[in-house]
């Protein structure tokens, strides 16, 4: 079976040259249940390339969405950090925009609720989109409608039917999400109202690129974006990005602020002319900007593995995971850490606790067990909330524990 796809899933040109090769890997939130640890894991290629044509980095695996998004572990509300910056978004958004009870927002993505909660406490009418039947069902039990579906063109022609069309259509981590990329963003155009304003947020690839942040490639995230990409792609469906806010979320991420293309109301500001540059500057027009990241995700995987060599081997110290994240199991199956190495992974997410992590193994334990084992480090899977978790387990210090970073190059922290 031709588990690839040859061809650029935006533009249609061929697939010949590599970005990072990661080998054949499970799926990042595939967590396990004990009574299926010693059954085969689902393994497909997780091999990234770049459209040599319109730059696009894409990995190429065919992975059908249900089998991932049907019954999905991240629930958004376990940060606070993520929460606050929903919160911020929602009162920047009503001011900004002027909306109120006759204006209607809708977020592609929605999971549990997370940041359209905050528009229904202001007053303004909300629908959710989300394929994820576990985390829609949390989302209305907060009050926020959601309806369990994926979202493209037919969803849009639908909502539009329906008299659901937006004034606001959020899409925050999604765009990475979706294969058919060309659907997605017809239906975009098709749900946002006359005046309307589409913002999204996502990791950006100038940063992942520069802090080797290779663990957050994992199959749900079929596409890592540049501005200059994501602007090509949504002009070819009407729109354009007329803003763009650089937010520290994921490992730096950027929020963009797009509109339909004719729309006269939103002049270019400031913010996209200075990404624009940066992405410049980094050389990211040239296909020799993406070339060598392979190697230095090398450099960090033996980097990490000496670590961890150095610390348990060694000294026989003890390590710990914090965050059953998606980018953890990447991390730990890219590097083949398994638990002679690590003795389990903290994860406060109630849908995650007492399951094993995917590849590795892992048991995912509660916080208490941090008191209980009194672990020598910390090794922070969930590097992106590195000052949360930090704060949250201050008091390993008392026996002398310390925090592991892993990327951009294993580090230990104070
Ligand atoms: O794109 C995606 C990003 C936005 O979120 C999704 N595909 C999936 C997910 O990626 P991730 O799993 O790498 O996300 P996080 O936010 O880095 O995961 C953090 C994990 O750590 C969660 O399982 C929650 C957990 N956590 C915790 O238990 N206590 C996190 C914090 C801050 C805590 O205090």
């Amino acid at each position: 079976m031709n588990d690839t796809v040859a061809a650029c899933r935006f533009c249609g040109s061929a697939l010949e040259t590599d970005f990072v090769d990661l080998g054949s890997m499970p799926l990042a939130n595939n967590f396990i249940t004990r009574d299926k640890l010693d059954k085969p894991e689902p393994h497909y290629p997780l091999h990234v390339k770049l459209c040599t044509k319109c730059l696009l980095v894409q990995h190429n695996a065919i992975v059908s969405p249900e089998n991932i998004f049907t019954d999905y572990p991240y629930f958004s509300s376990y940060s606070a950090a993520w929460c606050e910056q929903a919160r911020r978004y929602a009162l920047t958004a009503k001011q900004r925009l002027g909306l109120g009870p006759a204006s209607r927002v809708v977020e592609i993505g929605s999971n549990d609720g997370y940041l359209l909660r905050h528009f229904v406490e202001l007053g303004i009418p909300v629908l959710g989109i989300d394929p994820a039947r576990n985390v829609a069902e949390v989302a209305r039990a907060a009050g926020v409608p959601t309806e369990t579906r994926f979202f493209g063109a037919a969803a849009a022609r639908d909502l539009v039917a329906r008299g659901c069309a937006a004034d606001l259509v959020v899409a925050n981590n999604v765009l990475a999400h979706v294969p058919d990329i060309n659907d997605a963003i017809a239906g975009l155009k098709l749900v946002l109202k006359p005046g309307g304003v589409f913002t999204a947020e996502f990791p950006h690839l100038l940063r992942l690129i520069r802090e080797v942040q290779f663990d957050t490639i994992y199959h749900e995230h079929f596409f890592y974006y540049s501005i200059m990409v994501l602007e090509r792609i949504l002009s070819r469906h009407g729109l354009r990005i007329f803003n763009v806010e650089e937010l520290p979320s994921h490992g730096g991420s950027l929020r963009i602020f797009a509109c339909h293309q004719e729309d006269p109301t939103h002049a270019e500001e400031p913010g996209l002319s200075r990404v624009r540059a940066a992405e410049e500057e980094a050389g990211m027009d040239r296909i020799e900007a993406y070339a060598g990241f392979a190697a230095r995700v090398k450099e960090a995987r033996s980097a990490l593995l000496a670590f961890l060599d150095e610390a348990t081997r060694r000294m026989a110290k003890r390590v710990v995971g914090f965050g059953a994240a998606a980018k953890g199991s990447t991390l730990l199956n890219v590097c083949g850490v398994d638990g002679s190495q690590v003795d389990y992974v903290v994860d406060e997410t109630p849908a995650k606790r007492g399951k094993y992590l995917p590849g590795s193994h892992l048991p995912i334990v509660g916080i208490e067990a941090v008191r209980r084992t009194r672990p020598d480090y910390i090794l922070i899977l969930a590097w992106n909330h590195k000052d949360e978790i930090m704060r949250k387990l201050a008091y390993v210090r008392e026996w002398g524990g310390r925090f592991v970073v892993p990327l951009p190059r294993a580090t230990v922290l104070g």
